[in-house]
């Protein structure tokens, strides 16, 4: 391996003056979800466990909060709760196939135990290989870069980028994001020996343009209980497929979201050392691009999710059991009755850094909603909203901010409750993010910028019929910041 890349670390204490101070009274910037020192984050690229931690790397542009150049920052944990901050893994190469930009791909460990990063250079889009030699700290990128130089001669491709990498036996498998024009998103799969030497061989899934979008960015593809998953990103959501591999043909049988909400892009995921399938995502920003690069950071890691596979092929989703470890004081609420007569403001609930974990016996026909990040008198409010009539869960940020640069809307899907079973909600409040769980196989992630130092309330509300809520624990979290 050739071409050393010079590591080019920006902790804290390397940032333009002012900055770091900047970034540090800001209201809206997580405290304990992954983040960059600064700067512009995208798409989670090859999380890996290595000989003791987790990496995770992801799509960085290194001097604003611009989506300007993409280089891999990095980053490692050994509980994925608390990240060291690591120099940047991959920067472009002037003259090189990924001059203007490292853009997202996947990390595997080769036949000789080196961390292998695959990665898409551009443009035009090709594939390329970077090894490390020294417990993933520097990384050399391969001197026959690329080792894909174009898509499969006779397909028309729409984008052809972000490897996903995987072993079988003796031979390496790798699926590549792209579309067949005129047809859909697809997966094109490869094989090869040496994970130098490729080999086109078929497209492993191709989608309908209409339903599931033109091109397929970002595939991750594993095995999960008795099925594989194919994971996509496409018409601005997560999708994914569940159903049976063999022969190395993959037969999709079920498919739905990852996360009802639009902030929820490009999920990739790793392997835990106890089997757990874990999943990242990228939390994109929901307000406009002159409101980040003032702010001087943009874009947000997903909590780390574990994923299960459910019996009937769709997907359970839940926050690894790690993330307990940043519970700080509480307070519990056990049988609270709300009745649509009045919303119950929870006095002794306060705050924009918050986990509320509650059991709700819902009445057939009725609402139940938590209103969070909610002013004193209501004037800002997100509201998080289970309809049983319709069976959905939903996250409103119509009155989320007075701010009127933003375009507030509540998104939502599927939560259907068997006969009996409550309604059990996970709330994650982390300044400018909310992500709701629900009941281990729903949810919906966004962002909201209340502008009201007082928005920092909670309150419950029904329509339709009062509702129990059989238990309540809301927690502070403690900030955790890289
Ligand atoms: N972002 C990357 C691409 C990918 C897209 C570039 C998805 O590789 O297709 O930053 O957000």
């Amino acid at each position: 391996m050739a071409d050393r890349q010079k590591p080019a670390h920006r902790p804290h204490d390397d940032l333009p003056e002012g900055l770091a101070e900047q970034l540090a009274s800001d209201r809206h910037r997580p405290q304990y979800h992954f983040l960059p020192p600064a700067n512009w984050m995208n798409d989670p690229n090859g999380p890996i466990y290595f000989e003791g931690r987790y990496h995770l790397f992801y799509q960085y542009h290194p001097d604003d909060a611009s989506a300007g150049t993409k280089h891999w920052g990095h980053a490692a944990s050994e509980d994925l709760v608390h990240w060291d901050d690591l120099p940047i893994a991959l920067s472009p190469t002037p003259g090189g196939p990924d001059a203007d930009g490292c853009y997202t791909g996947c990390a595997v460990v080769d036949d000789d135990g080196l961390p292998t990063l695959v990665y898409t250079g551009v443009r035009p889009e090709v594939q390329c290989l970077a090894q490390s030699t020294d417990g993933m700290v520097t990384w050399q990128k391969h001197p026959g870069n690329p080792v894909i130089g174009e898509p499969p001669p006779g397909l028309e491709v729409v984008g052809f980028r972000d490897p996903c990498v995987w072993k079988e036996g003796e031979t390496w498998f790798q699926i590549i994001g792209s579309g067949i024009k005129g047809v859909g998103g697809a997966a094109l799969l490869y094989r090869s020996a040496d994970l130098l030497h490729w080999e086109y061989m078929r497209p492993l899934c191709v989608g309908e343009e209409q339903r599931t979008g033109t091109m397929w960015e970002c595939p991750d593809f594993f095995e999960l209980g008795d099925r594989h998953v194919l994971l996509v990103s496409a018409l601005g959501k997560n999708l994914y497929f569940s159903g049976t591999y063999s022969d190395h043909e993959f037969r999709p049988e079920v498919e739905g979201l990852i996360d009802f909400g639009s902030s929820f892009y490009a999920g990739k995921t790793m392997l835990a050392p106890d089997g757990r399938r874990i999943l990242w995502g990228w939390l994109r920003e929901e307000r406009s691009r002159e409101a980040q690069i003032e702010a001087g950071w943009s874009g947000a890691m997903s909590l780390p999710l574990v994923l299960s596979m459910r019996t009937d092929g769709t997907l359970g989703i839940e926050p690894a059991a790690e993330l307990t470890a940043l519970r700080a004081e509480h307070a519990g609420h056990p049988d609270l009755v709300v009745s649509p007569t009045a919303d119950l403001v929870l006095e002794d609930v306060v705050g924009d850094c918050l986990e509320i974990v509650a059991e709700v016996a819902v009445r057939p026909g009725a609402e139940f909603g938590i209103k969070v990040r909610r002013s004193l008198e209501g004037e800002e409010e997100t509201v998080v909203l289970y309809d049983s009539r319709k069976g959905r869960i939903s996250l409103d940020t119509g009155s989320a901010s007075l701010d009127p640069d933003l375009s507030p809307s509540a998104q939502g899907g599927p939560l259907e409750l068997a006969e009996g079973e409550p309604l059990r909600l996970r709330i994650f409040l982390d300044r400018s993010i909310v992500g709701v769980f629900a009941n281990g196989r729903a949810c919906v992630t966004r962002r909201m910028y209340p502008t009201r130092a007082d928005s920092l309330g909670i309150a419950l509300t029904v329509r339709g019929a009062s509702a129990t809520v059989t238990s309540l624990d809301a927690c502070r979290r403690a900030s955790c910041p890289t």
